[in-house]
């Protein structure tokens, strides 16, 4: 990364305001793009506290990734671009597919074309792992063959090929990250589309009955927000040339009953479950091979579920100032931690 600005497209959503916070506690330039349809101003609180203390600069613009004009406008200037605005949710494309296509790759295409004009050097794409659709095996490796299940993934398939072929041209380096499920402070609960352990906790922390989507028994690769933050720092900074596809979880699934079993541990109670069939389009299983990540980027995730659980609770019942407790998974569970 040179002494430009870092454009973080969604800056202001969950995983984007963590990034901008680390780009700026690190002395990066920070540029943000976002509508703020699912992002919150609040989310960069942290970030202007940072600018402020003066080591580097935050210029927070608000606009649409499908605006031509202005997504060339905050393109100048910028060394490297974090493209994560996007619908992120599966359930919600399936019940608008041209809504969340339009903004996901529209919204991709519009900014690499840009980026490409611009002459910026690096694109960082938040792709995910729900390409893979209900993969075969597991441990899932990017060589597994891409079966996306919802206009989501199709998408979020698109757009990397879009990145791809950029790469291809010589006009970017390209890293398409394939996050698995990411969870940590900040993460919106407030829709039936957000994910699953901030609902959990969300209702725990309320004292209200969960839902729990089909038999519990689903799973996922949960990965820490903070250790994604580090993958895209790594996949910004790394020496790297064409086109990378890289998996970002964790290696270990976790189903969602083991979740809860430890959410009731620590609430001391055991929280109602609501029962509702499958979601379309929702995915089985879910577990990354991580190895690649190592190889490429030199990352691995390194927050335990536990911990990562115990944090997020603290947030959800107290904010950053809250206490935060050791997590356990029961014997036979998850971490072993
Ligand atoms: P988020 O909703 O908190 O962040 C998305 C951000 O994009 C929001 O700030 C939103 O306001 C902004 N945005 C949406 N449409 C926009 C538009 N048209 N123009 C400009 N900004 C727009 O979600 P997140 O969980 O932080 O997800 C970030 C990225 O990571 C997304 O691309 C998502 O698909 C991907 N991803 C997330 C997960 C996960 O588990 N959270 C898993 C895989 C991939
Ligand atoms: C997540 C990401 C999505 C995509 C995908 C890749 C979120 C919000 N979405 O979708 O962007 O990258 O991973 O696979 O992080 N569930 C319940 N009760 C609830 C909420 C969810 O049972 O209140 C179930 C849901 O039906 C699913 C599982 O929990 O089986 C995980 O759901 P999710 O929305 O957290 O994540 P997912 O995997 O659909």
């Amino acid at each position: 990364m040179d002494d430009t600005f870092t454009l973080v497209t969604g800056g202001a959503g969950f995983i984007g305001s963590h990034l901008v916070d680390a780009l700026l506690t690190d002395g990066h330039d920070v540029r943000v793009l976002d509508d703020f349809s699912t992002g919150k101003d609040e989310n960069l609180d942290e970030a202007w506290a940072l600018a402020a203390q003066g080591g580097a600069g935050l210029q927070v613009m608000e606009g649409d990734v499908r605006d031509e004009v202005r997504v060339r406008d905050v393109m100048d200037g910028c060394g490297a671009v974090v493209h994560l605005a996007a619908v992120p949710s599966v359930a919600q494309s399936m019940e608008d597919p041209v809504g969340c296509d339009s903004v996901t790759h529209g919204g991709t295409v519009n900014v690499v074309r840009q980026a490409v004009e611009a002459g910026v050097q690096r694109v960082v794409l938040a792709s995910s792992c729900a390409v893979y659709g209900d993969a075969a095996q597991l441990p899932i490796a990017e060589t597994t063959p891409a079966r996306p299940l919802s206009p989501y993934a199709g998408a979020k398939l698109a757009s990397e090929e879009v990145c791809m072929d950029a790469a291809d041209a010589g006009q970017i380096t390209a890293v398409c990250l394939r996050f698995f499920n990411v969870y940590g402070p900040r993460q919106d609960p407030g829709s039936a589309y957000s994910g699953v352990i901030s609902r959990f906790l969300a209702a725990a922390a309320a004292g209200e009955p969960v839902t729990l989507y089909g038999d519990g028994r689903q799973t996922r690769d949960f990965v820490y927000v903070a250790d994604v933050v580090r993958a895209i720092r790594a996949a910004l900074s790394r020496p790297l040339v064409g086109a990378t596809v890289v998996n970002v979880g964790t290696g270990r699934e976790t189903d969602l009953l083991q979740i809860l079993d430890v959410i009731d541990e620590r609430a001391g109670r055991r929280l109602e479950r609501r029962l509702e069939p499958p979601r379309d389009g929702d995915i089985r299983h879910s577990c990354a091979d991580a190895r690649r990540a190592g190889w490429v980027l030199g990352w691995e995730a390194v927050t335990p579920l536990a911990a990562g659980l115990a944090h997020t609770w603290a947030w959800f019942s107290g904010g950053y100032g809250a206490e935060v407790a050791t997590w356990r998974f029961p014997p036979g569970g998850r971490d072993g931690e």
